[in-house]
């Protein structure tokens, strides 16, 4: 752009940015007030946007292409603004519009709030993913609720997890454009009636409903400077006129309000648990209330687009299921197939296998969604007949293929009868879909081997695997400004779009002065973080010392607890003076834990404990400091990796079905200590075995030692340091004012048997953290390692994933 047409774009721009401040906010412009003028430019911004995504929107419909529905309870796109802006490619307009108001750029984004719409990992997976359709030209959409409540906002006090609102709507966001024109009916309860139609055939029809209304919301997913913008649908309950006229016609206007109430809690919050699935009743309302509003508005642009018949349709949508949460979907177009257009079964089945394909993120069985028959039934009772149907027919069919094994059939079966009669989410979406993927090497070959070997072998073929991937535009570009410009000061910015030119980087790595900049980077990133850190905490951290992180949320698989033990070994080392190839180091923990997860709960407070009787013990000094960042997400995140030398991905193997983080901190050059566990393994193959510290039990082994002979308190007897840090949780040493708190850490551990192996893990984990801090103590190794983790990460884009999704499981091209 020429200096003139810049200076008019500015100018341009500040007009707008008045121009929102009084007539959209009714706001006095002068003097400009930071809240104010940060709004002012998220609809200047948003104005700019608006065009691109309603072209892209027609381009869709011109084309008449296949389009892809990526179905997820949860997103956590982040903040947007700054996404915006680069996706436009106006970051320094913006940065000189708002500067000659005054203000500073990077203190105007900080008044965003995290949209907080997910709990981890999953909900992070679907807005990277949503990022590369738009950058990659993917026709789709991405469809979910509009919570009011997204994942609470976390507070510690005295060591514990507090929970508290996250009202991230309170004040409106520029970025939500509600649709009050599409609306859709969604019914619920009721009951199934069977009656015979003109031709005399049986059908079925479902009456006696209630219902509430979804309202589209709609958020701009911006592809990087390519002019593509897809959209990302969230529903918002709202109750229907007639369910409020039934009260008020029985005079009873406080009932009225009161049942409009309710029906719309349905999109109120998000549900807190990232493992284990609570069976309650307003969660499946949830589901299926996304589930109909989304297959309406599939069914309402099928239509816009003149087809005539339904044998078409998996030629014009591609439906991703993002885990089970959305698989009621199975049912529901069953359901509208069969009942509402009147298709046979078998040509109605065969349209659900063509149409869904489902992903897996975890084989913790206590993660595995199965909802009551009773509760389907009363909830659904139209969908539990289908979905009994589907079991006949399945059962059928398998009996013929393997007469007499009724085993077989107990296992593969869609209804679970030990607990009371429940219904396998996984299994209706494993064979309501055409594909089946996990989300990393090791994972997808778990699912064919163990936990749905059964269905491998019924369907060969059906089960595939897709590795994850994070996108480069937050995760480096946004993230991490100056490591960007230094990568593209050398080898240009193609990265951005295409990952894989970061392997031009490689020849830099012995560069002494390649390295020279590499570290300054590093350094300022550090001290960057220091300074939030102090803001935040009130707490100093030395930016000379080793960042050492471990961020995600709290479980035991993830195993906070073996760095904890290794933080309790390092202190008491330095207290006895033993310390050998110790370097300083600053550990930082965040992460929340699901609210009903006293464990994990209790893990927090004694990570806090520790960090308190650390930080606070003269004899250590600048040696370890441990803090822990309330309230992770995903701009703490953004904060956090940039500046970090250690990432900890120390879940036991076989457990973290990929785990994203460890590939945001790998481009971001830090290095990892990690198990052979989900895309560890894989990281650890593109950047090196020398380039990755490696240690702990395989999955294997796991899968041995959990089938028996695995004693734990021998290893506890056995190791002095170990048994030393144990006890000390034990007897209150972290806890004197109750010295028995943190007993049922320790129990689980030794008394209940360690099912997480931390003990087995202890001692190579230490041993390894000691070859960390050996290579620490060489820079130019250090600087090099982390200059090759850099380099070798472009397998880990997601638009490398999203191109995989597309070719091989949803068979659409990107738009031209
Ligand atoms: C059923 C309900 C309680 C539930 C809600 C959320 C169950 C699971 C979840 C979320 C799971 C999740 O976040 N899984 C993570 O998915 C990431 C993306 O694939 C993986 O990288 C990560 O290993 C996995 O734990």
């Amino acid at each position: 752009m020429t200096a003139p047409e810049s200076n008019q774009s500015v100018e341009s721009l500040k007009d707008d940015i008045q121009r929102h401040v009084a007539l959209t906010l009714g706001s006095d412009p002068f003097p400009p007030r930071k809240e104010r003028y940060y709004l002012g430019l998220c609809y200047s911004v948003r104005d700019r946007l608006l065009g691109q995504w309603l072209e892209t929107q027609r381009s869709y419909y011109d084309s008449i292409t296949k389009r892809v529905y990526y179905m997820s309870l949860e997103f956590l796109p982040g903040r947007f603004l700054m996404n915006y802006i680069q996706a436009l490619g106006m970051e320094e307009e913006c940065r000189e519009a708002v500067r000659d108001f005054g203000l500073d750029l990077d203190e105007l984004l900080e008044e965003e709030w995290n949209p907080g719409l997910g709990n981890g990992g999953l909900g992070r997976l679907a807005s990277c993913y949503m990022d590369s359709m738009a950058t990659c030209k993917i026709p789709g959409y991405g469809y979910g609720i509009l919570y009011d409540y997204g994942i609470f906002y976390q507070t510690i006090v005295n060591g514990y997890q507090h929970e508290g609102c996250d009202n991230w709507l309170r004040q409106d966001s520029p970025w939500v454009l509600r649709r009050g024109h599409f609306m859709f009916l969604i019914n619920f309860y009721g009951r199934s009636e069977a009656y015979e139609d003109s031709a005399g055939h049986e059908r079925f029809r479902w009456v006696d409903t209630e219902s509430v209304m979804a309202m589209a919301c709609d958020i701009m997913v911006p592809g990087h400077q390519n002019g593509h913008v897809t959209n990302m649908r969230l529903w918002k309950a709202i109750s229907t006129r007639d369910f409020e006229l039934e009260h008020f016609n029985r005079g009873d206007y406080i009932g009225a309000v009161q049942s409009k109430v309710e029906s719309e809690n349905i999109s109120k919050v998000l549900y807190p648990n990232d493992t284990s699935p609570r069976g309650k009743e307003l969660r499946l309302r949830q589901q299926y209330f996304f589930v109909a509003a989304t297959f309406q508005d599939i069914l309402r642009r099928f239509r816009k687009n003149n087809y005539s018949s339904f044998d078409c349709f998996p030629d014009q949508v591609a439906v991703q299921l993002n885990d089970t949460h959305p698989a009621i979907s199975i049912a529901e177009l069953m359901r509208i197939l069969v009942d509402d257009e009147a298709l046979t079964w078998e040509t109605a089945w065969t349209i659900c296998q063509k149409t869904f394909s489902y992903t897996n993120h975890t084989v913790l069985p206590e993660a595995l969604e199965t909802w009551s028959v009773e509760l389907i039934g009363r909830m659904l009772p139209r969908h539990l007949q289908i979905i009994f149907e589907i079991n006949r027919r399945f059962l059928d069919d398998v009996g013929k293929r393997f007469p007499g094994r009724v085993d077989l059939l107990r296992s593969l079966s869609l209804i679970a009868e030990d607990d009371g009669k429940q219904v396998r989410m996984a299994h209706l979406a494993i064979i309501g879909s055409h594909t089946v993927n996990g989300v990393a090497e090791l994972h997808s070959k778990i699912l064919k081997a163990r936990l749905f070997k059964d269905f491998d072998n019924l369907y060969p073929g059906k089960f595939t695997n897709v590795t994850n991937g994070i996108t480069p535009r937050r995760w480096l570009m946004q993230a991490n400004p100056a490591l960007s410009e230094l990568i593209g000061s050398v080898i240009g910015n193609e990265w951005i779009h295409d990952l894989s030119h970061l392997s031009e980087l490689a020849a830099y790595a012995d560069d002494p002065e390649f390295q020279q900049r590499w570290q300054e980077v590093r350094k300022r990133n550090k001290k960057l973080l220091a300074r939030y850190v102090l803001r935040k905490l009130g707490v100093g951290i030395n930016p000379a010392t080793l960042f050492d992180m471990h961020i995600k949320r709290i479980h035991e698989y993830k195993r906070q607890i073996l760095n904890v033990l290794h933080v309790i070994t390092i202190y008491n080392r330095i207290r006895s003076g033993s310390v050998a190839h110790h370097v300083p180091r600053t550990l930082f923990f965040a992460g929340k834990a699901a609210p009903g997860y006293l464990q994990a709960k209790l893990i927090i407070k004694l990570i806090n404990a520790v960090g308190q009787a650390v930080n606070g013990d003269p004899a250590v000094g600048n040696e370890l400091r441990v803090v822990f960042l309330p309230n992770y997400c995903v701009s703490q995140a953004e904060k956090l990796i940039p500046a970090a030398d250690l990432s900890e991905q120390i879940s036991t193997a076989g457990m973290e079905a990929s785990g994203t983080g460890n590939m945001k901190f790998a481009l971001n050059g830090a290095l990892t200590i990690g198990t052979l566990d989900g895309a560890n393994i894989e990281i650890r193959e593109v950047v090196g075995e020398d380039n990755f510290f490696l240690f702990g039990h395989t999955e294997e082994d796991v899968h041995r030692l959990h089938s028996g002979g695995y004693d734990p308190v021998q290893i506890y007897e056995s190791n002095i340091e170990l048994k030393k840090a144990l006890d000390m949780i034990s007897t209150g040493f972290f806890s004197p004012e109750a010295p028995s708190l943190f007993r049922p850490i320790v129990d689980s551990l030794l008394a209940h048997g360690d099912y997480y192996l931390v003990l087995a893990d202890y001692a190579k984990y230490v041993a390894e953290q000691a070859r960390v801090s050996k290579c620490y103590e060489d820079p130019a190794l250090w600087t090099r390692m982390s200059i090759l983790n850099t380099a070798n990460m472009g397998k880990f884009s997601s638009d490398r994933a999203i191109m995989e999704y597309a070719r091989n499981i949803w068979k659409v091209s990107p738009l031209t």
